[in-house]
């Protein structure tokens, strides 16, 4: 099987792990899965050939011996399937951690990316000062709600699945505001998701484009 994902030639965040390869890179590493990158300008991105692979000429995509496939979840969720270190056997808790998967991205995600969207992309905006507290506000309801819910556990449910590494994922691009260390079992639960040796490779291999 021959796998190719691909990434910003040079990440806006100078290799902190954001940028959305890393969760996909981070999944193949749990699967033991080898892959290529290909790297794309942001010119090459919004051009017909990556548009056939991504509608939105947008970064990660996926290829794998004619399969083409866009959108993280989806992609995660392709290659947890074969992968019992991503989803479990057991079909209640395969369909929980799924579950977790959709949480992360639909549940958790988008109010933190609406405080990247007030306070970078509108940051010049009037309202933008006004916005932010609102913003902040959300999450911190959503935080504490996941909180909650994670409470001393080690995982979610149970063992580490593709949902942990999409909530990780998420979580982590909270870290620049500071807010993630509010919430110190949250803090610790992302920071157990980052010393996992999948992560710190996945981690490595975008670093070493970005450093360069
Ligand atoms: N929902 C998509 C979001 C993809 C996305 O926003 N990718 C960003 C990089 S992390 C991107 O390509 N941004 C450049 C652009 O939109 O032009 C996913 O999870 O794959």
């Amino acid at each position: 099987m021959s796998i190719t994902i691909t990434a910003f030639e040079k990440s806006p965040d100078g290799g902190k792990g954001l940028a959305r390869d890393t969760r996909v890179r981070w999944a193949l590493e749990e699967a033991g899965l080898p892959y290529e990158v290909r790297l794309v300008s942001p010119k090459a991105m919004k051009e017909p050939a990556h548009l056939r692979l991504h509608p939105f000429g947008q970064i990660p995509t996926y290829e794998e011996d004619g399969l083409a496939l866009f959108e993280t979840g989806s992609i995660v969720f392709h290659i947890a399937e074969h992968h019992a270190q991503l989803l479990p056997r057991d079909a209640h808790a395969r369909a929980r951690a799924i579950t977790w998967m959709f949480a992360a991205l639909n549940s958790v995600e988008p109010p933190i990316l609406d405080l990247v969207t007030v306070r970078i992309i509108e940051g010049d905006k009037p309202w933008s000062k006004e916005r932010t507290p609102l913003v902040q506000e959300r999450i911190r309801q959503r935080l504490h709600q996941l909180a909650a819910r994670l409470g001393d556990a080690e995982w979610l449910d149970g063992a580490f699945s593709a949902g942990d590494l999409l909530m990780v994922s998420v979580l982590l691009r909270l870290r620049p505001s500071g807010m993630l260390d509010e919430f110190a079992s949250l803090a610790a639960y992302v920071a157990q998701g980052e010393a996992r040796p999948a992560y710190q490779r996945a981690f490595a291999a975008q670093l070493a484009i970005n450093a360069a």
